[in-house]
């Protein structure tokens, strides 16, 4: 006989025999058009409680009142302790092939093999209801639903982390949240506590640079790299093994926010990340990351070129093992509902298949614990892989049985092994069939509380980081530390993490700290570090310009012939044209028709990537539209006018001759290419200067 309870179908009498709404990837629907108790009993009125008498007391035999309301006081769970903001998508991954010499994972063996995937995004130290664009590291976790169990990659948008010990891990997340007395700020960086402790504990180095950087502040997770941090091991067919850490590189390109933009879009739209992730997704234009593996020797030493492989805050840059291309990942279906999918998502650094395994970093042992026992508080109890969104996409005969939330019926007597009762199954499986079978690895030593002479360089590579990069980037990493810096109190902190800095490069240090009106300590930086260009995100050659956003002013006098040329040619690779109007409304008619599906009280200049001025729009004086251009004329957007529009630029106060403006007598090729190529480059930053975007 069926376990599953009966619903009624749509309008029909409660049928016995019909399925409750199981849908084929686990999820239980909601379903039928009569509203009932969650016993399925229909109900003819949710909006009165029953009491006595119209104006007479609620009574306690209304068991409908008491379920809706005992459910919805218990609508919340704990939000996770860390990486609570999050927005996520499903996707599909496609392996290339190419890293079986590496690993006898099969999901990255076999060419062309499609695995179901589920990606999570989030900030760290921001609560649920936190901003989206604030400085701080994203999260960066990917759930392969794999024919050989569920391997999850859970990583970050930063290849490395503030400590090297996760006994460490409390200390971190402690200082970076809120203050305890009066729990602010929320989710920031900016403040004493942060920084008492990453001045006071060097390893952070490495990692604050990179927070400090462009790369605290992201377009979109549709522009942000991922890493697994940590170096894996992989295990080839013939048991040979390879170190290897993994990288995301996002097919739209790398790109950043600049500061002002994140903080205006912190309160102008506090979703503006997990928005732009849905609405690309819905408008058709996936999000796509090649995944990659650098592969080091596993010769034992456990370092390569002199780097700790061990070590989470040291990379391998580039130029020394290069990223090898593995596969394709594409996001293509947004959740159906935030909570059962994007909140109950549990992932785990030990959810590992056949061919992929950890290694001694000091870090990932403390995760492997971690991960599973926050889901037992934060899910309930242990049978949160039984939720849909966490169930495994192949067969699973655990022999766990019982415990809150217990949704299967396990058949059969005997959950132990040896049985005789059940055939003697679920039996072991051995390699040759599947089984996770570790590589044996020696481990001895004595029981120390203590790291390798390795981990006390704690400065080298924040050295390189800063040195790699443009100047520009530098320039936004001196503006970072010195904002950051300045919301802080207490002056022995800014002092000493002047001192850091002070080992890190002498002129960040000397900037930072004629910024802050402090002096500038003497230091010793490294001065033979090799620089990675890798590490720079600035591009010199215009990239894919697929999921950017163009606003146009327009009126019902402009150019509404020219609008739809430049919305045919964005729409053609990708972008979104969105017009912005005076008032709401439709614009012309026919063939040119334009929807105004922005105003300018409801457009704000971070939303686009460029901003466009059609030709023939009327002159206003309304300082909206003033705002909107000088803002993404500040923030080195590309800028356009045809025809008269350019007259409401130069009222505005844009310098028509400045980098990155584009302008045209009418919508042609050579305008339309002009405006690509200009998006194809982020920014226009050789403007930077002109606009005082720094003072450097
Ligand atoms: Fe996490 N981390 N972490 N972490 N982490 C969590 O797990 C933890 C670390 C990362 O979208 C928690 O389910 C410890 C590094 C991501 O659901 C928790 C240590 C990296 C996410 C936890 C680290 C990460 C988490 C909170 C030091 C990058 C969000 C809720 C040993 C490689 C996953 C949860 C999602 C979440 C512990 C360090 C990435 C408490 C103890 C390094 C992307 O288990």
């Amino acid at each position: 006989m069926s376990s599953r309870r009966k619903i009624a179908g749509n309008g029909s009498t409660p049928n016995a025999d019909s399925d409750r709404g199981v849908a084929s990837d686990g999820a239980l629907r909601q379903e039928g058009e009569f509203l009932t108790t969650a016993q399925g009993v229909r109900l003819p009125d949710t909006d009165h409680s029953l009491k006595a008498g119209e104006r007479g007391p609620t009574l306690l035999e209304d068991f409908h009142l008491r379920e809706k309301i005992t459910h919805f006081d218990h609508e919340r769970i704990p939000e996770r302790v860390v990486h609570a903001r999050g927005a996520a998508a499903h996707g599909v991954f496609e392996s290339y092939g190419t890293a079986k010499k590496v690993t006898k994972a099969q999901f990255l063996t076999k060419k062309g093999q499609q695995t179901q995937v589920f990606v999570r995004f989030s900030t760290v130290l921001g609560s649920r209801g936190s901003a989206d664009t604030v400085r701080d590291t994203r999260g960066f976790a990917v759930k392969f639903y794999t024919d050989e169990g569920t391997f999850d990659l859970v990583g970050n948008n930063i290849p490395v982390f503030f400590i090297q010990d996760g006994i460490k891990f409390p200390d971190i997340i402690h200082a970076g949240k809120p203050h305890p007395d009066r729990e602010i700020p929320q989710a920031q960086s900016a403040h004493d506590t942060f920084w008492d402790f990453v001045s006071l504990h060097t390893e952070a180095t490495h990692h604050v640079m990179w927070n400090m950087s462009d790369r605290g502040i992201p377009r979109s997770y549709r522009t942000m790299e991922g890493f697994g941090v940590h170096t894996f091991r992989l295990v080839n067919d013939s048991g040979e093994t390879a170190l290897v850490k993994f990288h995301w590189k996002p097919v739209a390109g790398i790109h950043s926010l600049v500061w002002e933009e994140a903080q205006i879009a912190a309160g102008v739209d506090p979703d503006f990340h997990r928005r732009d992730l849905a609405d690309s997704i819905d408008a058709g234009i996936f999000p796509e990351y090649e995944l990659g593996i650098q592969v080091m020797p596993d010769d034992g030493t456990d370092s390569f070129h002199g780097i700790d492989l061990l070590d989470p805050t040291k990379i391998v840059p580039e130029e020394l093992a290069p990223v090898q291309l593995v596969g394709k990942l594409t996001l293509n279906r947004n959740p159906t509902n935030y909570f059962a999918e994007t909140e109950q998502v549990a992932f785990h650094t030990g959810h590992l298949v056949p061919g992929i395994e950890v290694t001694n970093d000091p870090l990932m042992q403390a995760r492997l614990f971690s991960y599973l026992d926050t889901q037992l508080t934060r899910l309930g109890g242990p049978n949160f892989a039984q939720l849909p969104i966490n169930r495994p996409r192949c067969p699973v005969n655990d022999m766990f049985r019982d415990g809150m939330h217990q949704h299967a019926v396990h058949p059969g007597l005997a959950p132990y092994r040896p049985n005789s009762i059940d055939g003697d199954l679920p039996r072991p499986a051995s390699a040759g069939q599947g089984g996770y079978v570790q590589v044996p690895r020696a481990i001895e030593g004595p029981a120390v509380r203590a790291n390798p002479a390795s981990f006390d360089d704690h400065f080298s590579q924040a050295t390189m980081f800063y040195r790699s990069l443009t100047p520009i980037e530098q320039v936004h990493i001196i503006e970072a530390f010195t904002f950051e810096l300045g919301k802080c109190y207490e002056q022995a902190i800014k002092e000493r993490e002047l001192i850091v800095l002070s080992k890190v490069d002498t002129d960040l240090c000397e900037q930072v700290a004629a910024g802050l009106g402090l002096p500038a300590p003497a230091g010793e930086p490294a001065n033979d570090v090799t620089t990675s260009p890798a590490l720079s995100q600035v591009v010199t050659e215009p990239g894919p310009i697929a999921g950017r956003k163009i606003g146009v002013i327009a009126d019902a006098n402009a150019d509404l012939a020219g609008v739809a040329i430049l919305r045919g040619v964005a729409t053609e690779l990708g972008a979104a044209v969105h017009v912005i109007a005076p008032v709401g409304g439709v614009l012309g008619r026919g063939r040119t028709k334009q929807i105004v599906e922005r105003t300018l009280l409801t457009a704000r200049s971070i939303e686009f990537d460029a901003v466009v001025v059609a030709g023939g729009t009327a002159p206003t004086n309304d300082i909206k539209l003033v705002l909107l251009l000088q803002e993404a004329f500040r923030h080195c957007k590309a800028i356009a006018a045809w025809g008269t529009g350019q007259d409401i630029l130069e009222d505005a106060g844009i310098s028509l001759a400045a980098p990155g403006v584009v302008l045209g007598k009418k919508v042609d090729e050579d305008f339309t290419a002009s405006m690509v190529t200009a998006l194809g480059l982020h920014r226009a930053w050789d403007r930077a200067e002109l606009v005082m975007l720094s003072a450097v």
